[in-house]
């Protein structure tokens, strides 16, 4: 008997046929389907003709210039359709004078406008022509796994919307720009530029035989290099307009600064600052009288009231134990202080830890790793650029591309937008992490983290974006004050308590940048250690030691400042503490005065009113072929947390810690130095102004106890 087998024989045919058609469906996926059909006729145009009018088909045309190959339409079939007409296919194929025949379908096609125009659907690493393209690895991601650490700023996204930094000026304080290099030469401001060394318009650097003055031009590029020419690479705001004040090829001055912080600052959007005081570990030096005159008049003047974007690399002082809390420019309220991490996502050796940094750009690092490409002196290119000066010109571009997409944002957007938008994430494997009081990551090595040029542009739209209040300040300070002593081994603990002017027009309830003004005296200020203790508890290094500073000048009303209470409520006991634990038992001296100036907003701003949400970076990484798909990474995004072998990490310096092989590692350092431009590529920092101290600001009124002023509310 083999009726009993037939069901089994006919299921299993089921089964076979229902696999094939259910994969072929599944690959189709949610296909739509035209009435359409491409069909290759070896006849020509005389048999394509006779088989349309037999079959009934309209024949469109002739498929582009595939000879024998037509486009048939069927009039009788619906325009679209979710399931192919596989029956009018096969009678189609099984005409003797077809030899092929495919129903065409919708295929899901971005617009990619502004980007790679000529370029179809190709990927990324095809977008531009340029011959560096490919080694801008901190662009464009060059990744080869989505399980790896993720490796780009986030640009191409804000590129894909159109936002390429258009309309946006930006000027390169350095030792000069070559203007007319063919990668820079297009987007070249000459109302943004000018040489304060020679006084003459043309910002155009000195050639030697060292190429010393390369640095402007390398910091330019990396801001506005010409996208899709065939040159080089491409900048970060590669349609922003980019200038040159030449002012590092000679003596630097005070008025020399001032005239270059505060050049034409209604046509100037973002200065952009790649040097300081010496990284030499022992220098303390801030902006003269002039050029602090000069930042205020941008903060308050600058593009048209909103106030002129500063934006400064934290410094190159690592290797040399130096810290930027003693550098008065990246530890301005006014400067966005920029550091950087290696393609590691790690802290290269030459940063420098401080609690004024506001966020972090790639770099340089180790000496495996690779550097930051850009154009380079006589019309060439470099992919060697490196240090924190690397790092600030592509936060530079980065905010051209967010003025781009918000004109109206203020200097204290900005920052806001800074703080509220970088990533912890990407740098996690580095030491010094803590979460404030108002739930942001901050850390003295990086500030709030990775800059994300997305997550900040997306964030700055007008529709979404409300300005920040009105700033207010509010001083603390303690009229009953007497200095005290410290000696070595000592410990001076000051409790201030405050009501952070409660009551007052000038209260503040969520935090912006402090600052701790200082008077110190002691007979070897690099043995100080000072910390500041929030309310919330958030303990801040605003000074480290540092084994190089054995200066006796102490400290003399610098503000030490802090952006990491940045959205706290101040209101409570803050706490200061000084100490010195270098064992060097004939240290001694004294704190003479302090002030505790708070910076911030009378209530929240509307995008904290909700606390931060931090997302696995990989996560929104992911996405970066343009297809916006969150979800499809997250739990991936979880695991790929690397656990850094030490080994692979870069020379380490004085300050940093838990390095096995330091000795080795800083061997091989000196060995790299020797033959590559790592070291030399920074110019000569300028030379200080006179003086190792601010301009005393003006007497504030002051009450018996503490007072609060307000100041200028930009
Ligand atoms: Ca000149
Ligand atoms: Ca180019
Ligand atoms: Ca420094």
């Amino acid at each position: 008997m083999d009726v009993p087998c037939r069901p089994l024989v006919m299921c299993s045919a089921l089964v076979v046929f229902c696999a094939v058609v259910c994969a072929v469906n599944a690959s189709a996926g949610n296909r739509q389907y035209v009435n359409e059909w491409a069909v290759e006729i070896p006849g020509g145009p005389a048999a394509a003709r006779a088989i349309a009018e037999d079959l009934d088909y309209e024949l469109v045309r002739q498929i582009g210039a595939l000879e024998n190959h037509y486009l048939f339409k069927h009039h009788s079939h619906p325009r679209r359709a979710k399931r192919s007409a596989a029956h009018i296919t096969k009678r189609l194929s099984e005409d003797d004078r077809v030899s092929w025949a495919e129903q065409q379908y919708e295929k899901q096609r971005r617009k990619r406008a502004p980007l790679g125009a000529d370029c179809g659907d190709c990927s990324v690493d095809k977008l531009f022509d340029d011959p560096m393209w490919n080694q801008q690895w901190y662009l464009q991601d060059t990744r080869t796994s989505p399980s790896l650490p993720k490796l780009d700023l986030h640009v191409i996204p804000v590129w894909k919307k159109g936002i390429t930094g258009k309309g946006v000026v930006i000027t390169v304080l350095d030792d000069g720009l070559e203007w007319n290099h063919t990668d820079i030469y297009p987007n070249y401001d000459p109302a943004a530029s000018y040489d304060f060394n020679d006084n003459d318009p043309d910002p155009f650097p000195r050639y030697d035989s060292t190429n010393e003055n390369k640095h402007g031009t390398r910091c330019a590029g990396e801001i506005s290099m010409q996208a899709d020419n065939n040159k080089c690479g491409v900048g970060v705001a590669y349609n922003s307009k980019v200038g040159g004040i030449r002012m590092l090829d000679g003596i630097v001055t005070d008025a020399i600064e001032a005239s270059s912080i505060g050049f034409n600052p209604d046509h100037v959007d973002i200065y952009s600052a790649s040097w300081g005081p010496n990284d030499d570990g022992k220098t303390v030096e801030g902006p003269g009288r002039l050029a602090q005159k000069a930042f205020e008049y941008g903060i308050q003047k600058g593009r048209g009231g909103k106030g002129s974007i500063f934006v400064w690399a934290s410094g190159n002082g690592g290797r040399q134990g130096d810290n930027c809390d003693c550098d008065g420019y990246t530890d301005s309220i006014y400067t966005i202080s920029i550091s950087s991490a290696s393609q590691q996502g790690l802290s290269p050796w030459y940063a420098e830890k401080c609690s004024s940094t506001l966020a972090t750009a790639y770099s340089s690092g180790d000496y495996t790793d690779q550097r930051i490409t850009s154009a380079d002196l006589h019309n060439e290119c470099t992919e060697t650029h490196t240090g924190t000066s690397a790092s600030a010109p592509l936060a530079a571009g980065i905010f051209a591309l967010a003025l781009e997409q918000n004109p109206d944002l203020t200097w204290r957007d900005l920052q806001h937008l800074v703080v509220w938008t970088s990533e912890f994430d990407p740098l996690a494997n580095n030491p010094g992490w803590k979460k404030n009081g108002a739930g942001l990551m901050v850390n003295s090595r990086f500030g709030f983290g990775l800059l994300n040029a997305k997550a900040l542009v997306d964030l700055a739209e007008p529709k979404v974006w409300k300005h920040v209040p009105k700033k207010r300040q509010c001083i603390v300070k303690d009229e009953t004050f007497e200095p005290r002593a410290l000696k070595a081994a000592g410990e001076i603990t000051i409790e201030i308590p405050t009501k952070a002017c409660t009551g007052q027009d000038n209260v503040i309830q969520s935090l912006e940048h402090v600052q701790m003004e200082a008077s110190i005296d002691y007979t070897r200020r690099g043995d100080l250690h000072i910390t500041l203790t929030s309310p919330s508890g958030t303990g801040t290094v605003l000074l480290a030691e540092r084994e190089r500073d054995t200066s006796s000048n102490g400290f003399k009303n610098w503000d030490f400042m802090s952006v990491h209470t940045w959205g706290e409520d101040p209101a409570g006991t803050w706490t200061l503490k000084i100490t010195d634990m270098s064992g060097r038992m004939e240290n001694e001296g004294q704190i003479v005065s302090w002030k505790l100036i708070l910076h911030g907003t009378s209530e929240p701003p509307a995008h904290m009113k909700t606390g931060r949400v931090y997302i696995p970076y990989n996560a929104v990484q992911n996405d970066r072929r343009g297809v916006e798909k969150m979800e499809e990474a997250p739990t991936e995004a979880q695991a790929p947390k690397k656990a850094q072998p030490a080994a692979s990490s870069p020379p380490a310096g004085p300050q940093q810690e838990g390095m096995p092989s330091a000795a080795l590692m800083r061997l091989l350092q000196t060995a790299f130095n020797r033959q590559t431009p790592a070291s030399k590529s920074r110019p000569a920092r300028p030379l200080p102004p006179a003086g190792t101290t601010q301009e005393e600001e003006s007497a504030s009124p002051e009450s018996p106890t503490r007072i609060c002023t307000r100041l200028w509310t930009g």
